[in-house]
Formats: C-alpha cells, structure tokens, sequence
C-alpha cells in the first residue's frame, strides 16, 4: 500500500509540474512522496490507529487525500490533473535535462506528447524553431533521450542484488545443494545488470530447477531443464529482469563458474592463452586432449595458465592479462574501518546518531562520520548555522558515551552555484570531516555562473574540504552525470590532498570504475562511502568496494582502510596546506 500511494503522490507532483504549478508546492508533494516510502509502518495501519497525522511530514490537507485513497482506491486531485495533462507527457519527464516547463512548451506549441512524437520534432527541426530552445538545448534533448533509451532494460545493480539475494537463500535451504553461488555482470561488480546468473552444485539438477521455476515470486518460466532454469521477476514500476540458474557436478564447478562469470571478451583471451599452450578451455574444464588439467576450482585454472587468480571485478580484458598484473591487495570490504558519509534524522536520514553508530559497530568498524546536509539543501532538511551547531553539539555527546569507537563530526556541505561554501569556514573547522557536494544547478554554467568543473575545483581548494561526495553527480539510468573536466579535478584533487568520493549507493556508484581508475592513476585518495540515509544502508558499502575493486583501486587507495590516526593526520596535513 505505501509504495503504490507514494507513486500517487509523486504522479500528482508530475503532473503538477507539467501543469506550472509553482515549485514549492510540487516539491510538498514530492516530499509526502518519500515520507510515506520511507515508512516503517503500513498507511492503513497508522490511519486506522488515528496516528497519520502524528508522522512528520503529513499534515491534514496529505492525511485528508490519503484517507480518500484507503476508502476509494483514488485521489480527485490525481484525477482531475491526469485529465487535463495528455497520457505520455509525463513519461518525457524520464529524459534527463528537459524540464516540465519546456514540456509544456513543446506541448502546447508542436502538439508533442510522446517521446515519438519528440524525436519526430527533433528531426523535422520543428523543436528548435521553439522560442527559447536552439540547437545547443535540442542536442541536449536528444542525448537525454539517447541515455533513457540505452539504460531501458538494465537493472540497477542493487536491484538484481536483492532478487539474486532471495533466491540464493531459497536455493541454499534445500536439500541436496550443496554449494550455490553468483556469477554473470552481478558478480563483476557491473553498475547494470542484464540478467542475473546462478550456479549450483547438486546431484538433484531436475529436482533443484523445479522447485526454483516455481517460488512465489516467479512471473514466468523461460526454462526448466535438468540442468537448467530460466525465469522472468516482476520488478517495482513494470520492469522486470530475469534470472537463470545452471546446476553442475561439483568437479567442474570452478571451470562453469569461471566461463558464466565472464566477461565474455575476458574468457576469449584465456581460451587463447590455453590454445596456445594446446590446451582447451570450455565450461568444464581445462583439458589436455582426454586429460582434465583443472576444474574444480577458479585458482587452479588460472594457476596452470600461469596467471594469478584475477578477482570478477577485474575481468574485462582492459589490462588484467598484462604482464606483471596483480590483485593481492585490491580494496575489500573486510579492509573498511569506517563510513565516512551518513545521514541522521537532523537532517533527511531515518536513524538517530546514536542507531547509526551502532549499526556501524555491528560491522566492526572503528568511526563513523556523521554528515547531514547543509542550510541551502532545503528538499533534505539541511541545517541552519544554529542548528549545525546544536548538531555538532550532540555528536559529539553520543560520542563521549562510546568506548573503543569514534564518532566524527562532519556534515555535507553544499558546493554553492557560485563555488562557495554553504558554511563560513569557522564552523567547517568545527568539524572533524567535511564532505563537500553538489546538489543543485547541476547544468553547465555559462552567463556568469560557474561551471560544475569550476565549482568542484574551487571546493577542493578549500582547505576543509575532505572529500568531494559524488563527484560526478549521476543517477544511474535517471540522471546524466555533469559534464566534468576530470584529469583537471584529479590533479587538483592530487595537489591538496583531497579525496575523491566512491559514493557506494547503487543509485549512483560515483565515482564509476573507470574514474576511480584515473583518479588511482594520479595517485589521488578515495573514500567508499555509503551516503546512508538509515542504519540497514550501511551494509551497502559492498557495492562500492566492488566499483573501487573494478578501477582496481587497492587497500592504500582508500583513506577509510586507514586507522583513525592516520585518517586524523590526512586531515591535519591538508589543512595545514
Ligand atoms: P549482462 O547479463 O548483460 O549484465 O552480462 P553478463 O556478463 O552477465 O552476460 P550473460 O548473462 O549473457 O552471460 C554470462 C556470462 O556467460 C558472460 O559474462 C560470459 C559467459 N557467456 C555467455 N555467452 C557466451 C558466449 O557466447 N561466449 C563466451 N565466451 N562466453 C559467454
Ligand atoms: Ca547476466
Ligand atoms: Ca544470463
Ligand atoms: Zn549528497
């Protein structure tokens, strides 16, 4: 029920949108939106407790269209909105970097409400006739619609986690499987997933498949074979992903896990490096003729082809064949001593100080900085000066209470459109860990504004500034990254000692793998960090580790590897100047 109302309510503020209502009441709609999602509890339950409208963000105008909705599965207000606004307007919100404004326009003026009728409206030239819009704004049009259409059909990263998690453990609880593992895109730590591939070792392949094609969950079956099972998942919002599952013998279990693992251009080149020593490499196994060489394992196979075991991550065929390659001390989960990016309940996190803390412990880290949003982010609750200042005033409170773990004043200090501070340096150098991000005026600049390259560069100037939080800004298959000139802020970045963040939230993953290279390269330090905004999110620093392990980003890359001392000293040197 709350996930199909906040859809509502967000539907409600699109529409609003599209219609010009002004901002301020949109973004109330797209707050009660993320309320009600965030809820730990059921709407009807609180409505029928009479408490809805205790919960904070829910005043009695939201408690009255909710109430409407439990008794009459509608809102009038959505209603008379989806009359007014043509059925595929909406959908042309999706592309990255057109507004509701311009979607008006292009509505009202070339009759556009679709995105087939948008692309038609680009090719005839027809759009930027448009007052207002130009060549420079329509080829921004036309890449967003690029980007939505080559992101269609890959899930997000976390996503795929979450169903791979749930049939691992159904797989894992029955009777004759023996071992049950991930392979594929998900196990290369990959930002998209194509499909999710399993693999298990049983002697009960028939039995096995059976029982996995028909879970609850299951939408439809591909495939359901002895060895074999293919099905399709329902995903939120329409989309689905699928899922198949491989069952082997356990001698060549290493052999099918290497081959399905991939990549694909990976595997092609160690299936040379075997052929040229006349040796073949399938599926299941490395043979000599008749002879089975290796199998059962991943590090054999790799051993006998003289390699050393090339952690998922690295397989992409980029340089991992070249000579001296080696992978002993990539970054690993197990090496993060603290999460230095997390939210609480003072500005738009979930937990409290002290939840955080604890949940921080029970991973076996040593700190944790907390690091609310600062006075300009208003959509999160950001902090006035006076109320940073209470804030710090309570962390460091909880922080007195806690033996053998350390809490570390921070906040997430917005990088101003101007390049400023959104906090005087007096109170940044209250603080222990400044996270410094942009968050608003993401577009590029021009007629007197800076650009987001100009801004971050400025920001890293700063001598406060710790860390610059997800650098690149995107959200992945929703929002483009910014345009940035990246070799300028690694080196900037190289000169002061700052560091670049691997923000660990699927939705971003940002830095990607690809920068966390470049930045590695020029020997700029990285943090992985998970942004959490509720103590169950700190788990989620695996899939950071994983973006950092495909840059190949090692231990001694990542500053939060660092006991709290030598973290403290980064710091104290790059204030210093
Ligand atoms: P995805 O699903 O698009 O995110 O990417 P993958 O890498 O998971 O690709 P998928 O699911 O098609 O196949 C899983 C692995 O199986 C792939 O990484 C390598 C292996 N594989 C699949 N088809 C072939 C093939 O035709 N040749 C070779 N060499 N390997 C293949
Ligand atoms: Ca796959
Ligand atoms: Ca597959
Ligand atoms: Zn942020």
């Amino acid at each position: 029920m709350n996930s199909e109302l906040a859809r509502a309510f967000e539907n409600i503020a699109d529409l609003l949108q599209i219609t010009g209502a002004d901002t301020f009441r949109v973004n109330s709609y797209r707050r009660v939106s993320r309320t009600i999602r965030d809820l730990a509890d059921d709407v009807r339950t609180l409505h029928e407790a009479g408490v809805l409208q205790e919960v904070k963000g829910i005043g009695k105008g939201t408690a009255g269209k909710i109430e409407e909705f439990l008794e009459t599965g509608r809102i009038a207000l959505l209603d008379e909105l989806s009359k007014e606004v043509p059925a595929g307007l909406p959908r042309l919100l999706e592309i990255p970097g057109l507004g509701p404004k311009t979607i008006a326009l292009i509505h009202s003026a070339l009759k556009v409400s679709s995105i087939s009728d948008l692309k038609q409206a680009i090719a005839s030239g027809s759009l930027a006739e448009l007052p207002g819009l130009g060549a420079q704004s329509v080829k921004k049009i036309a890449d967003g619609i690029a980007f939505l259409e080559a992101s269609k059909g890959r899930t997000p990263r976390g996503i795929a986690w979450a169903v791979a998690e749930n049939y691992l453990t159904q797989l894992r609880s029955l009777p004759d499987v023996e071992r049950v593992e991930i392979a594929g895109s998900l196990r290369r730590g990959l930002e998209t997933i194509g499909d999710v591939d399993l693999l298990c070792i049983s002697d009960a392949g028939a039995e096995v498949v059976r029982r996995f094609t028909t879970h609850p969950g299951v939408k439809r079956v591909l495939a359901a074979g002895p060895t074999k099972g293919s099905i399709v998942v329902d995903l939120e919002g329409g989309a689905e992903l699928q899922v198949d599952l491989r069952v082997v013998p356990a001698a060549s279990f290493g052999a099918t896990w290497q081959y399905f693992t991939g990549s694909k251009e990976h595997n092609v080149r160690l299936r040379e490096r075997a052929g040229q020593r006349g040796w073949k490499l399938n599926e299941w196994g490395l043979h000599d003729g008749d002879e089975m060489l290796a199998g059962a394992t991943e590090e054999e196979i790799y051993a006998r082809l003289d390699l050393p075991c090339m952690p998922p991550e690295v397989r992409e065929d980029r340089e991992e064949f070249a000579a001296g390659a080696a992978f002993d001390d990539l970054v690993s989960a197990a090496d993060i001593r603290g999460d230095l990016h997390t939210h609480t309940t003072a500005s738009d996190g979930k937990n409290s100080i002290e939840e955080m803390a604890a949940a921080a412990r029970a991973l076996g880290y040593k700190y944790l900085a907390i690091t609310d949003h600062s006075r300009s982010s208003t959509i999160a609750n950001g902090l006035s000066l006076e109320r940073m200042r209470e804030h710090i005033a309570a962390i460091r409170a909880a922080n007195a209470r806690l033996k053998g773990f350390t809490l570390l004043v921070g906040c997430e200090c917005d990088i101003l459109p101007n390049g400023d501070l959104d906090y005087p340096d007096e109170l940044l150098a209250e603080c222990d860990w400044v996270v410094a991000s942009i968050h608003a005026a993401m577009g590029k600049g021009g007629r007197g504004k800076l650009s987001p390259t100009e801004r971050t560069l400025k920001a890293i100037a700063n001598r406060y500034v710790c860390v610059i939080g997800h650098p690149t800004g995107r959200l992945i298959n929703r929002r483009e990254a910014m345009e940035l000139d990246m070799p300028r802020i690694v080196a900037a970045a190289h000169d002061t000692g700052t560091a670049l963040e691997v923000n660990a939230s699927w939705q971003r993953l940002d830095l990607k793998d690809l920068h966390v290279r470049q930045a590695i390269q020029a020997g700029v330090r990285l943090c992985i960090d998970t942004d959490a905004h509720r103590t169950t999110q700190l788990a989620a620093i695996t899939h950071g580790v994983a973006t950092a392990r495909r840059g190949w980003a090692r231990r001694g890359d990542v500053l939060n590897t660092l006991p709290l001392k030598d973290l403290k000293a980064w710091v104290a040197r790059k204030r210093r100047g």
